[in-house]
């Protein structure tokens, strides 16, 4: 006879935290977000922390370097999408590796031979009015100008004016040359009244940008995450299906640590995968798994090897598995359960592994709570999504700035791997959508405002960690009356609040 589980599953917004007592020292400045990344033994320090419980989802609409870059400024991970090439998944770990504070790859690069209208297309499309001109058009080619608002006026020239008769040629442009220090770049900056300054190398191909905007943001990421080599940390997600290709070239590039993507992880595939990555390269290289929605799922993720283990099927906003399939559980039940499991795991062996919640995430307290039933961090994707850094377009509809979003499950995405049970090499059907986001502005500004409520709730609670907190929670399932009563009700609202 089929297992029915005794209790129906349920979702974040079922839950509210019940406040405990909270000392005079529990304030939000003295909360530690810190959290471990990859499975450590009792007594040990885990090999990779982040300073934020946040990482971004394995997902073209999402996490690509630019995200990388700006989230382990604020001290989380991006996992870079996996469904591209391996080039091209590659290239942008390298990116990431070579970043250097400062020094920004030009995201808006022109020929000379286009025209003011391609500028104006461009400035939309990335928001930024500084755009490099290139003999092929990249940001690596040769920089023969610039092209800044104040070399053009819209109302007095025409759209289809080349931009060679307008840029400002690069005779007249300061420079810096490559072995460029910050510190220096910003004095040729400021000596020079400039906005920008094009780093050049010996053949005049562009490098960085580095810009006067920019000057002292460093200063301001106190939980910058970093590798030994002071560089920025970034994951990477890879599939069952070419990992011995896929790997060696994320670890050539310098990633940090790797995730298996996929909608279903209690299978032979990934204890393949993970045996693959322990025969050849020990405990060298770290890998997560995932996903699971129960103990059974997480025990054989835990055996295989996972360095950390992920937990959600269907409840991603752009996710239709559930419609599709009938498959999955809800995110909270799934989430106490698999911690349930990990922590009598932790006790049988004295190895803490890591769970991440992923997908679902639609309040900033979901968060909280996600943590509190025993999540070391949170997975997601619709929240970054709306962000400046996500790689999406952003457009414009009736009036309001929205971002793309699509699912990798969708006929957009088209990637079958994640969702291989060992068939034909093609997506059957989708398992998820294409949709629009409301744009958010930048990274940094939601991530300090979301911690802030996490922060000023831990204190609720009485904690000033994670670990304290998932201690000290206490947690109520509410009625579906009582949720109504949670927010603003039997007023009439001055403004349409943007929830
Ligand atoms: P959300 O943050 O709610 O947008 O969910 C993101 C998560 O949804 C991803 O991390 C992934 O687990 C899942 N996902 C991604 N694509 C799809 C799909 O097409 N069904 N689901």
């Amino acid at each position: 006879m089929a297992y029915y589980f005794d209790t129906p599953s349920r979702t974040f917004s079922e839950y509210l935290l019940v406040p405990g007592y909270s000392s005079a020292d529990c304030i939000p400045a003295n909360v530690s977000l810190e959290t471990p990344l990859v499975k450590f033994k009792k007594g040990e320090e885990p090999e990779l922390k982040m300073n934020i419980p946040l990482v971004s989802a394995v997902m073209q609409a999402v996490s690509d370097d630019k995200m990388a870059v700006a989230l382990s400024k604020e001290g989380g991970v991006s996992f870079i999408f996996g469904s591209q090439t391996i080039e091209n998944q590659a290239a942008m770990v390298a990116r990431v590796k070579a970043h250097k504070a400062g020094f920004v790859v030009s995201d808006s690069n022109l020929t000379p031979e286009h025209t003011l209208n391609d500028i104006l297309d461009l400035k939309e499309k990335t928001g930024h009015s500084t755009v490099a001109i290139t003999d092929n058009g990249t940001a690596t080619g040769k920089l023969l100008g610039i092209v800044a608002s104040r070399d053009y006026r819209v109302s007095r020239m025409d759209g289809s004016e080349k931009v060679k008769t307008f840029m400002t040629p690069i005779e007249k442009i300061v420079s810096a040359p490559k072995d460029v220090t910050l510190k220096e770049a910003n004095n040729i900056i400021w000596d020079n009244k400039l906005n920008s300054l094009p780093v050049l190398d010996e053949k005049g191909n562009l490098v960085h940008m580095v810009f006067r905007k920019d000057y002292d943001s460093h200063k301001q990421n106190p939980l910058e995450l970093h590798d030994k080599l002071k560089r920025y940390v970034v994951g990477a997600g890879i599939n069952t299906r070419d990992y011995e290709e896929r790997i060696p070239a994320l670890i050539e590039a310098g990633v940090d640590v790797l995730c298996i993507d996929s909608s279903e992880g209690y299978s032979e595939w990934q204890a393949k995968t993970i045996k693959w990555v322990r025969d050849t390269y020990g405990e060298t290289v770290k890998i997560g798994a995932g996903n699971v929605v129960d103990r059974e799922g997480f025990r054989f993720l835990a055996q295989a090897g996972a360095d950390f283990i992920k937990i959600g099927i269907g409840g991603g906003s752009i996710c239709i598995t559930r419609e599709q399939k009938g498959i999955g559980r809800g995110q909270a039940t799934s989430v106490i359960d698999v911690a349930k499991a990990r922590d009598e795991y932790f006790e049988e062996t004295g190895v803490y592994i890591p769970i991440c919640s992923d997908g679902g995430i639609v309040y900033d307290h979901h968060i909280t709570l996600a943590l509190a039933m025993g999540s070391d961090f949170v997975m997601l994707g619709r929240y970054f999504s709306r962000f400046d850094e996500s790689p999406t377009n952003k457009v414009n509809i009736n009036g309001s700035y929205m971002k793309e979003y699509w699912g990798e499950g969708s006929a957009r995405a088209r990637n079958w791997q994640r969702y291989d049970l060992g068939g034909d090499k093609k997506l059957s059907f989708e398992e998820g959508v294409d949709s629009y986001v409301p744009y958010a502005g930048s990274l940094k500004d939601n991530v300090n405002m979301t911690l802030a409520k996490v922060r000023s709730t831990m204190c609720n609670c009485g904690a000033l960690t994670i670990p304290e907190l998932q201690e000290k929670a206490k947690l109520t399932v509410v009625s579906s009356t009582s949720i109504v009563e949670g927010g603003a009700h039997d007023v009439l609202l001055k403004d349409n609040r943007n929830l």
